[in-house]
């Protein structure tokens, strides 16, 4: 078989010729220290490695080394080019608001009550929002990515032309942030195909702008530090706009000459009155006031009416699906709930 010949082939070139391999590695090496832009392995990577250099002293020759290192990967084309999927509610749902999901966030957040309660007071965030958000991103930091994070950015900054502008940008990111920001060496670093990271799968730039060492270990870790993967999701809510104490989300109950109304995100626009005034009916008392919006969702039991206040639109801006939304305040609430019920059992 060819295969088997092509074995055994490979087999006897790296015996005989181990040592000239490795003194060509070093030539190699010593070409790439002597003249670093000629050692470039990706389309655009002089420039990059200028501009960080640039912007940070870090040198030009650790960086190449360490983009030199990193794989082009055609299965994170292959993820990032599927249609996105349009999926309605009453699919998406049972994905994120199992039993055994629900089950998970209220044994941890009983097994870390002290944390997740002091950082809840500290940033005036709800904990079980904060466990909601690890739980829905990565099952409790069960799965939080197999690709290597340099791999991922690498390949969609340099290689994936319809989203290279976010995506270089991250990469950027990554090679600028100081070592204490990340979890481990840089080459090291594992997340999603994305190139996100942790726990709450941080991309670079929110590690930057919104990750938090509440630990006080000198390091942001979002892969081993519950204080810090906790803190720093709520930091991000704080900074985009979390309202203490708010509500999230509330069933709305339309009556038979409800004003169809369809939004282009979920920033809360009018007095909930006024929706109510088009036909939308609580199901509990609310402040008319409250600054509302409203999502129509297809069910399992049919069309779906749900008010949306400012928190709801806050944890868009950690996913900008109106499903994760909802699923992550669903699922907060049920850990909530059980956590109540584990407390009234003792
Ligand atoms: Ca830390």
């Amino acid at each position: 078989m060819p295969s088997q010949r092509k074995r055994n082939s490979r087999m006897i070139v790296t015996s005989t010729r181990r040592r000239p391999v490795r003194l060509l590695t070093l030539l190699g090496l010593l070409l790439g220290v002597l003249a670093p832009a000629q050692a470039a392995t990706h389309p655009g990577q002089a420039a990059l490695v200028r501009e960080v250099a640039r912007d940070t002293g870090k040198s030009p020759v650790v960086l190449n080394a360490l983009l030199d290192g990193a794989k082009k990967q055609q299965g994170i084309l292959d993820a990032i080019s599927r249609p996105a999927e349009a999926m309605p509610w009453k699919d998406y749902r049972p994905i994120f608001l199992t039993e055994k999901r629900i089950d998970d966030g209220i044994a941890f957040y009983l097994a870390h009550r002290a944390m997740l309660e002091q950082i809840g007071r500290q940033y005036g965030v709800a904990p079980e929002y904060l466990v909601a958000i690890v739980g829905v991103e990565t099952f409790y930091g069960r799965n939080t990515g197999k690709y290597k994070v340099l791999d991922a950015l690498v390949t969609l900054g340099l290689y994936y032309p319809p989203r290279a502008a976010f995506f270089r940008s991250e990469l950027k990111t990554l090679l600028e942030l100081p070592d204490n920001r990340l979890a481990g060496p840089l080459d090291t670093l594992t997340g999603s195909y994305a190139g996100a990271q942790g726990w709450g799968q941080f991309m670079p730039s929110s590690i930057r702008d919104f990750a938090v060492d509440a630990d006080g270990a000198g390091r942001v870790d979002l892969q081993d530090s519950l204080p810090d993967i906790f803190a720093s999701v709520a930091n991000y809510f704080v900074q985009h706009g979390w309202v203490s104490g708010g509500p999230v989300a509330a069933r709305a109950q339309p009556d038979a000459a409800a004003k169809p109304i369809t939004v282009k995100d979920a920033q809360p626009q009018w007095p909930l009155e006024q929706l109510e005034a088009w036909g939308y009916a609580p199901l509990h008392e609310l402040d008319p006031a409250q600054p509302t919006s409203l999502q129509t969702l297809d069910g399992p039991n049919g069309t779906e009416y749900w008010f949306t206040f400012q928190n709801f639109y806050v944890i868009t801006r950690y996913n900008r699906s109106p499903l994760y939304a909802l699923a992550v305040d669903q699922l907060a609430k049920a850990i909530a709930a059980g956590v109540q019920q584990a407390d009234a059992a003792r």
